[in-house]
């Protein structure tokens, strides 16, 4: 029996140190260790053995076992490791290859644009204000001079939600709001930027949603020619001093006296071009003094304070300084056009 065991315990180690793989060695296991292998086998036949023999050949098998697991062990190490070698050479990193580009992205030009205005009026002295989009009726309309039913109201086609709340359709509301915040006390001097939403029908120049920078300025003894003095102050800095603007006379229930604000066409050098209707100007503003009638209705007492007030379309003067144009371009946002505004961050 003993002869039997020390054969078989040859025999296995030898299929240990011959294996392959982790696979092949549990097989081994399970073949000569298991309950249906040929050592169990013997040991089955110890009961014929005489009670002197008995203890002998049982804690012999155990070594047999012990030897033949102790084995299986090193390989499994081995294997394991060699496995992880492996893992690591089929892993390597060649650190001299050349990195792959990472692609920044860049400032939308609209974002750029406002950025830019923001900072010139910052720089003279104005703070930025915010409002909502979704207003009421009262500061989009009636507190800026245009009751219901005013006939004025039919400029601005408007996206109604309810009979008393809509989409703003111009960034004046958020003036109405700022002085009534005042309570008829103090100056202020304010750009508030934001979406608006008109029922515009879209072209090269238009688009239902847009973006407007309004300015608003009060205080006592403010002048026209301080609304002229700042309107010509932004243009030149944002398009240079070799476009030319002209004002023209216009109409906004809450200023009085309106002005319009153009910049000879950059696309056509003002020869006449679709973009600019074949008139060789854009209107990029509207502007004025601002109405008493707003004034009081805000809270301020109109003998004492006045002051001038702008709204200005960004896309227009993106499409005027960067010679873009379709205003459409600013909202299907092809990488192809955007990423021509990277170059100049
Ligand atoms: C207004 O919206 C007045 N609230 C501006 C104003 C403010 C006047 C304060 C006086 C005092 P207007 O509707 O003209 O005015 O629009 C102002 C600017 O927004 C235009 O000059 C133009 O640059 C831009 N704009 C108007 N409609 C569109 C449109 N559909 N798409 C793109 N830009 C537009």
């Amino acid at each position: 029996m003993q002869e039997r065991l020390k054969e078989l315990q040859a025999e296995a180690i030898e299929k240990v140190e011959q294996a392959s793989s982790l696979k092949e060695l549990n097989d081994i296991r399970v073949a000569y260790l298991g309950k249906k292998g040929p050592i169990t086998e013997v040991l089955r036949g110890m009961g014929k053995l005489s009670a002197e023999e008995r203890p002998v050949i049982g804690a012999f098998a155990n070594e047999v076992r012990a030897a033949i697991s102790a084995k299986m062990e090193a390989k499994q190490a081995e294997l394991e490791e060699a496995a992880v070698q492996a893992k690591l050479a089929s892993e390597t990193i060649d650190v001299t290859l050349p990195g792959r580009p990472v692609k920044l992205g860049n400032h939308h030009p609209l974002t750029k644009i406002i950025e830019e205005i923001e900072d010139l009026f910052i720089g003279m002295g104005y703070e930025v204000a915010e409002g909502p989009e979704v207003e009421q009726d009262y500061y989009n309309f009636e507190a800026l001079n245009l009751p219901k039913g005013h006939p004025a109201r039919d400029m601005q086609d408007s996206f109604y939600i309810t009979e008393d709340i809509l989409l703003r359709t111009h960034t004046s509301p958020v003036q109405a709001r700022t002085m009534e915040k005042h309570e008829g006390k103090g100056s202020i001097k304010i750009i508030c930027p934001g979406k608006v939403y008109r029922r515009d029908n879209d072209d090269a120049t238009h688009s239902h949603q847009f973006m407007q920078i309004e300015g608003l300025v009060v205080g006592e003894n403010i002048r026209m020619s301080d609304l002229k003095g700042t309107l010509e102050v932004f243009a030149k800095k944002i398009f240079g001093e070799d476009r030319e603007i002209r004002l023209r006379p216009s109409f906004f229930p809450f200023t009085e006296p309106s002005v319009e604000m153009d910049i000879s066409c950059k696309i056509c050098g003002g020869h006449g071009c679709s973009v600019c209707k074949h008139t060789g100007w854009i209107e990029i503003l509207g502007a004025g003094m601002v109405h008493p009638n707003v004034l009081e209705m805000a809270g301020y007492d109109s003998r004492v304070f006045n002051g001038f007030a702008f709204g200005m379309g960004p896309e227009r003067i993106a499409m005027l300084k960067y010679g873009v144009d379709d205003i459409r371009h600013f909202y299907t946002n092809d990488v192809r056009f955007l990423k021509q505004f990277a170059v100049e961050e």
